[in-house]
């Protein structure tokens, strides 16, 4: 047990609490003690790598001070927490993000320059965090920077996965993948705590209380320790700094020191590797649920250390549980967290003797819920004996939940045997089911969608019978949002420059609403060219990068035509293609003079497929086809280009999305619950083709419809569709037509590799619509060619499109959450007087 001191601590409390001196003079001091007495180098033999780890490390120092005045000072008011669960944190760098944060990037940038480094040299140096997939997990980053930012106290949870997502490299036109190894060198964002560890219990029998109905002892021998490791999360222009709290695996309490003596070298070391396994792999999938075991564990690792650690805090201040609402909000992000439902139910009940019913209110008041997707593909089912083997006291609460909720409901709609089977928690399937999305929703106060049609779509589908049950109130929209700090400020400094100058200062980074003032702007003749300049120095930028990644030269002055996304069916980069080859066919019909008067436009994708999503995959390599056949003919030269960009990561989105003209965010209506690179793109001055689906459909309301091209069939059409397609062969325009002609005449490689896409249309009924949206999608190109080519129209509508996106910041969406699910304050640290 270690000791407390035994005399008062203002001694250390004065020195901890006066900020570390931020003059360049100390700064450099810093960043050379780091290299020497952390990294064992002297100036003689700096290199750009240690160079980045020193100034990183010199740079953590005062964002940990900050933390701990953060942390000290919310536990010392007792301040209501929200804990926001996701299995994934798609952080991507933090160096200059930290810099920005703080306002010390001159200084550092003053630092390294006297050495002879270029700061943005040292900044590449860094490995991205990717612990997440896509928008998911990017989502859950913003919103933690926006709790910093705006000074909510709250904290991110996730897994520290030692491989993040794969690195993505195409070889002969396919997606190859890499582990992410990024845990290689040292990673100055995140701090070990081995004090903070807590037992995970698996598999097991378990054993009545004889004195009571609901509670049981969960005996087990298979007992894994889950280590806090915590990434501090910078908040631009505030004392406070966030928190994402990452559980790994801890293996050395499972050397087994017996089987080492007794010559079994193997065995003695299986239980680590067991362990290990659990936070090595982040699951490559977006919107797919693949049911895996390891899976569920990792859920429940994640959940119980989460859970534990959640009430060791509470504890703390010695009240009763039954006030855990009143210091804690829980939201899961997804239902990959969902586990903690039953999880926080167990200790309540069996390790703090509470009843069933205390405990449910409790837990209920506690937790909300998002949901982020309809597709049924990705809706996480677990089968019930699967449960039941590995969390067998889970499972019994898992029933009981349902059971209680099923009586209540056979009251209120009595002998209704139809709707008690829709909303069971478990799925009479063989073998049965349990439903996460539905047990996340019943262990939760508030559900939410992530963008306006989403929130009405999952009242109308999946929870429409719950919202007949729990009522309206519960089912609540609130709408996605990005951090500025990141995807404005960071990525885009000229344009950033270009507002702060119109604002009068950088204030608007932190209060978005500001950029309204770029309105009053629209006829000045000088700050649109500026305005226009600073988007062709992205695109020179982005050229850069291109020819580096790919060894492609594009023109900077060529319309930039970006579809950046995961790639997936419904998604429909597949129709961006088949489009692009249209418009190959077109070219290539006409006269070199004809030719010189198009719009010269270069067509960019990136984006990775999961490992086990075969179509996708062949959407890749067919990308990739017709960029090397397009690129090498040198009659269409620059009027038509083709990219696809390999490994897309956070921060190749920081150099991609500033460069766009164009954005393409054309999922079939009704598919894409809310998208947040459109809103990326369009805070960028970019401008958006696409359908009437998730967040475009806001866009396009704040903005004024004018801003954007849409094009496509409408989300309550597209049943009638499939319905039509089902049964009848899809009729493709001739446009499309001739995409399918082209390929199967062998254009782009042996055409048998592109049949199955082919098919996929015209004997696989269509599912994403293809056939139904093209004639349109084609006659939108034509629109975006048409305003480009009106140099004024474009530049009127990108300065209006960035005025208007206030609504898209995520301090909003963060503030909604506040207000409406959390309830919680604002908690500034600033002169706390601690
Ligand atoms: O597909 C959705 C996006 O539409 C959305 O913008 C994002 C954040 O809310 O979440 C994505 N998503 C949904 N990723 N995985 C899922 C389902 O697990």
């Amino acid at each position: 047990q270690p000791k407390t001191p035994s005399k008062d601590d203002s001694e250390f409390r004065d020195y901890s609490h006066s900020e570390i001196s931020r003059d360049v003079a100390t700064i450099k001091n810093s960043v050379v003690m780091h290299l020497t007495a952390t990294f064992l180098r002297t100036p003689a033999s700096i290199d750009s790598a240690h160079a980045y780890l020193a100034s990183a490390f010199s740079v953590r120092d005062r964002l940990l001070q900050r933390w701990n005045l953060t942390n000290e000072y919310h536990d010392k008011i007792g301040a209501k927490r929200v804990y926001y669960m996701s299995l994934e944190f798609l952080i991507g760098r933090t160096f200059d993000n930290a810099l920005l944060a703080l306002g010390l990037r001159q200084e550092y940038s003053k630092v390294l320059g006297d050495v002879g480094f270029c700061l943005e040299d040292i900044i590449d140096e860094e490995r991205d965090a990717a612990l997440g997939n896509g928008g998911l997990g990017r989502l859950a980053a913003c919103y933690v920077d926006s709790m910093a930012c705006s000074n909510y106290p709250g904290w991110g949870y996730g897994l520290r996965y030692k491989y993040g997502m794969f690195q993505q490299q195409i070889l002969n036109g396919y997606q190859v993948e890499a582990p992410d190894c990024w845990l290689d060198s040292p990673n100055p964002w995140e701090f070990p705590r081995p004090d903070v560890t807590y037992p995970v219990k698996f598999y097991g029998h378990l054993v009545r209380d004889p004195h009571s109905e609901h509670r049981f002892k969960w005996e087990s021998n298979v007992v894994y320790d889950a280590m806090a490791f915590d990434v501090p999360v910078p908040g631009y222009g505030t004392t406070n700094v966030g928190n994402i709290r990452l559980w790994s695996c801890k293996t050395n309490t499972l050397f087994d020191l017996n089987k080492f003596n007794s010559g079994d070298y193997q065995g003695a070391t299986g239980g680590q590797v067991a362990a290990q396994i659990l936070t090595d792999v982040l699951y490559p999938n977006d919107n797919t649920n693949d049911g895996k075991e390891l899976r569920l564990r990792q859920e429940y690792l994640f959940c119980s250390a989460t859970m534990q650690d959640i009430l060791a805090r509470f504890r703390k201040t010695n009240r009763p549980l039954s006030e855990l609402p009143d210091l804690a909000a829980i939201q899961l992000n997804d239902t990959h967290p969902t586990l903690g439902v039953p999880e926080l139910m167990r200790i309540l009940i069996d390790d703090e003797g509470l009843s069933w019913d205390e405990a449910w209110d409790i837990t209920t008041r506690t937790f909300a819920f998002t949901n982020h997707t309809i597709l049924p593909e990705a809706m996480e089912k677990w089968p019930v004996p699967m449960l039941d083997k590995i969390l067998p006291r889970h499972m019994g609460i898992i029933y009981d939940i349902n059971l209680f909720f099923l009586q209540k409901v056979e009251k209120q709609f009595p002998g209704d045997r139809e709707l008690l089977n829709k909303i069971s928690i478990i799925e009479e399937s063989n073998p049965q089911q349990v439903r996460m999305a539905f047990l996340a929703c019943v262990g939760s106060h508030k559900v939410n969608g992530v963008a306006a049609i989403h929130s009405d779509i999952i009242k109308q589908t999946i929870f429409k019978d719950f919202v007949r049950i729990q009522g309206e109130d519960k089912f609540i929209n609130k709408t996605n949002g990005v951090s500025p700090r990141r995807w404005m400020n960071e990525c885009n400094p000229d344009m950033s420059d270009l507002i702060t100058e119109v604002v009068g200062d950088r204030s608007w980074v932190n209060d978005l609403t500001k950029v309204k003032q770029l309105e009053g702007k629209l006829e000045d003749v000088n700050f649109r060219e500026r305005w226009w300049a600073a988007k062709q120095k992205n695109k020179e930028r982005l050229a850069e990068y291109i020819l580096t990644t790919t060894g492609i030269k594009v023109s900077a002055h060529a319309l930039f035509d970006i579809q950046v996304k995961r790639i997936h069916e419904y998604k429909r980069q597949l129709m961006n293609i088949f489009s692009v080859i249209y418009r190959y066919h077109l070219l290539k019909q006409m006269s070199p003079e004809q030719r010189e008067q198009e719009v010269p436009r270069v067509v960019i994708f990136a984006g990775k497929a999961a490992s086990g999503y075969w179509v996708a995959k062949q959407v890749i390599k067919l990308i990739n086809s017709v960029a090397e056949v397009v690129n090498s003919d040198e009659e269409i030269g620059d009027v038509l280009k083709v990219v696809f960009i390999p490994d897309y990561s956070v921060t190749a989105a920081e150099v991609i999305i500033p460069a766009s003209d164009i954005s393409q965010h054309i999922s079939t209506a009704g598919t894409e619950a809310s998208g947040t690179s459109n809103m990326k793109f369009v805070l960028n001055g970019g401008i958006i083709l696409g359908t009437v689906d998730g967040a475009n459909i806001e866009i396009g309301e704040e903005i004024g419809e004018e801003q954007i091209f849409f094009f496509g069939c409408l989300a309550h059409e597209v049943e009638d569709f499939r319905h039509y397609l089902r049964f009848n062969q899809p009729k493709p325009d001739s446009a499309l037509q001739t995409a399918f002609d082209m390929i199967q005449r062998n254009t782009f490689g042996d055409a048998q590799l592109f049949q199955p896409l082919i098919d996929a249309i015209m004997r696989g009924g269509d599912v994403y619509l293809l056939s139904v949206d093209f004639p349109s999608y084609i006659e939108a190109h034509k629109a975006v060619e048409e305003a480009y080519r009106s140099h004024d129209e474009w530049v009127t509508k990108s300065i209006l499109s960035v005025a208007r996106m206030a609504k898209f910041s995520s301090d909003r969406s963060i503030q909604e959450y506040a207000e409406e699910v959390w309830n919680i304050e604002p908690q500034p640290v600033l002169n706390c007087g601690l």
